[in-house]
C-alpha cells in the first residue's frame, strides 16, 4: 500500500468515532436501531482492490465500493484531474446560457461511446436523479408529440432504479414501495427475467422470449396508446445479479419498436465496462432511447450521473420543446466532468474494458463456476465482471432456506470477517470486483469466498439449519 493517509485508529479513537456514528449518522438502507447496537465498520483507506478498516484489516473489495470503483482505489491521475479543475474552475453552473469546458467535452465523449444516433447528454449527480430526469423527459416528449395521455412507464419487479420518489417508483422493490405511498402514478411493473426462479422446464432461450412477452401483455392490458416507455437494467444489479437469457433484450427491443414505446437502459451499474462493453445495451445488441449513467463514470471518485438521449427524443425536445423546466445546481459540475474525462481516458488508454472482455471475464467465469461444487451452492453465473451464486438448503432440489434465517447475511458476515466483501441479496451472494483486478487477485478472492462458504456451512450445521 502507499503511505497511509491516516494512521490506524487507537481503540479509544475508534470507539469515539463509532459512538458519533451511531448517535448522529442516519445511514442509507439501514436498520438504525440494529446498527446503533452493533456499531459500524469504519473504512479508513484503500488501495487497488483492497479496502482497510480502522482495525487494520485488509479486505478485498469484491463489490467495487457500491459497483462504482471501476479503476480501483488510489488512482492519482483521477485525484490530480479533480485538483487541477478545482484550482481552475471549481464550480460554475450550466443554467442561463453558460457552460464549462469539461462538461461540453464529456458530453461529446459520452456520445461517441454510446450506440449510434445518441448525441445529447443531460447531467445529474446520481443514478436516481438520472432516472428522475428520464421520467420528466419521457413525459415531455409525448406531450410535444401531441400524445400527453401516453404517460405510463413500465419497469420490472425487483428492478432497482434509485431511491428518489421517481427512481423508487420505477424500481420494483416491494420494501421501498411499502414505505410511503409508492409508486407514484403512471408506473406499472412486469415480472423480472429470472430464469432460476421462473424458468421451469423451458430452455433459457425460450424463457427469454417468454419473459419479454410479459411486456407485450402489459402494453396490451394498459392500452398501447397509454404506454410511454419501458425501463430495465441490462443485468439487474441490486436485485441480485439477474442475468437475462441472450434472447430477452432483442425481443424487448422488437416489442418496443412494434408499439413505438421508448426504451430506457439503466446503465448505472452496467455502464463503463462492467459487462466488457462501454454500455450493457451494447453487449445485448439493443439501441435504447435513453441511457441512465452514474457510478463508474467517475470510478466513484466524485458524484456524477446523467442521461444520454437518442436523436429521436432529443431532436423533438430541442426543435419543438422551448424551455425544459428541469435541472440541478450541479448539472455538469466541472470537477466531476473533468474527473470523468480522465477516468474514460484511462479506461481507454489502458485497454481496461478490452481486458475485461477478452481475459478477466472468461477467467472469472471459470473460477466462479468452481464454487458451484460447494455443498451450499445450487447455482452460479457470471457475465463480464459480475457474478451471483445461490445458497440453498438442498443443492439437488434447490430448496430455499427459510427467509427469516437470513442465511445470506450469515455468509456475508463470514466473507467480511474473512477478508472479502460480497453482497447478500436474500440468499444470492453477489460480486462485482474492480475492472482492474488481476487473475491472481481473482484467485485470492475466490479462495476467500470458498473459505467463507465453508465457515457458513459449519455455522449452519452447528445450528442445525443444514
Ligand atoms: N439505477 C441502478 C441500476 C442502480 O443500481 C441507481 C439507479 C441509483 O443510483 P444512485 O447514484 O442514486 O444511488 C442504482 C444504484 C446495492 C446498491 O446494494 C445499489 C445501488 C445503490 C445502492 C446500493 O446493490 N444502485
Amino acid at each position: 500500500m502507499n503511505a497511509p493517509f491516516s494512521a490506524p485508529l487507537s481503540a479509544h479513537e475508534l470507539s469515539l468515532i463509532k459512538t458519533r456514528d451511531a448517535a448522529h449518522y442516519l445511514h442509507p438502507f439501514t436498520d438504525f436501531k440494529a446498527l446503533a447496537k452493533q456499531g459500524s465498520r469504519i473504512i479508513v483507506r484503500a488501495e487497488g482492490i483492497y479496502i482497510e478498516d480502522a482495525e487494520g484489516h485488509r479486505i478485498i473489495d469484491g463489490m467495487s465500493g457500491l459497483w462504482n470503483v471501476a479503476l480501483g482505489y488510489g488512482r492519482r491521475e483521477l485525484a490530480d484531474a479533480a485538483y487541477a479543475q478545482m484550482m481552475t474552475l471549481p464550480f460554475y453552473n450550466s443554467f442561463f446560457q453558460t457552460s464549462n469546458i469539461p462538461a461540453a467535452e464529456l458530453a461529446e465523449t459520452l456520445c461517441s461511446l454510446a450506440p449510434p444516433d445518441m448525441k445529447r447528454v443531460f447531467y445529474s449527480n446520481s443514478g436516481s436523479e438520472a432516472n428522475d430526469t428520464i421520467v420528466r423527459a419521457v413525459r415531455r416528449y409525448w406531450q410535444l408529440m401531441g400524445a400527453p395521455e401516453r404517460d405510463i412507464i413500465i419497469g420490472r419487479h425487483n428492478g432497482y432504479h434509485g431511491s428518489t420518489m421517481a427512481g423508487a417508483s420505477l424500481g420494483g422493490m416491494a420494501g421501498m414501495h411499502a414505505q410511503g405511498g409508492l409508486p407514484i402514478p403512471g408506473i406499472a411493473h412486469i415480472e423480472q427475467p429470472y430464469y432460476f426462479d421462473l424458468g421451469g422446464d423451458l430452455s433459457p432461450e425460450a424463457f427469454g422470449i417468454k419473459a419479454a412477452s410479459w411486456l407485450e401483455d402489459k402494453i396490451q392490458a394498459l392500452g398501447e396508446k397509454r404506454v410511454a416507455a419501458f425501463i430495465g437494467e441490462p443485468v439487474q444489479g441490486a436485485g441480485g445479479v439477474i442475468i437475462p437469457p441472450a434472447t430477452y433484450w432483442p425481443e424487448i427491443q422488437r416489442i418496443c419498436d412494434k408499439y413505438g414505446v421508448l426504451l430506457i437502459s439503466d446503465e448505472v451499474i452496467c455502464g463503463f465496462g462492467r459487462l466488457g462493453t462501454w454500455f450493457g445495451c451494447q453487449h445485448f445488441g439493443v439501441r435504447p432511447d435513453f441511457i441512465a449513467f452514474a457510478k463508474a463514470v467517475t470510478s466513484g471518485y466524485f458524484p456524477l450521473g446523467g442521461v444520454i438521449v437518442s436523436d429521436r427524443v432529443s431532436d423533438v425536445l430541442v426543435q419543438k420543446g422551448g424551455e425544459f423546466n428541469h435541472g440541478y445546481t450541479n448539472s455538469g459540475h466541472p470537477v466531476g466532468c473533468a474527473l470523468a474525462l480522465e477516468n474514460i481516458r484511462i479506461l481507454r488508454d489502458e485497454g481496461v474494458i478490452d481486458n475485461v472482455r477478452a481475459t478477466l471475464a472468461p477467467y472469472l467465469a471459470q473460477r466462479f463456476k468452481s464454487l458451484g461444487e460447494h455443498p451450499l451452492v445450487s447455482a452460479t453465473e457470471t457475465l463480464g465482471l459480475v457474478g451471483g451464486l445461490v445458497l440453498s438448503k438442498n443443492k439437488a432440489t434447490r430448496e430455499a432456506f427459510d427467509a427469516g434465517l437470513e442465511v445470506g447475511m450469515i455468509c456475508r458476515r463470514h466473507c467480511f470477517d474473512g477478508g472479502v466483501v460480497m453482497r447478500a441479496v436474500g440468499d444470492r451472494m453477489i460480486i462485482a470486483p474492480p475492472l482492474v483486478i488481476t487473475p491472481a487477485e481473482i484467485d485470492a478472492m475466490i479462495a476467500l469466498i470458498r473459505r467463507s462458504l465453508d465457515l457458513t456451512l459449519a455455522e449452519l450445521t452447528q445450528k442445525g439449519i443444514f
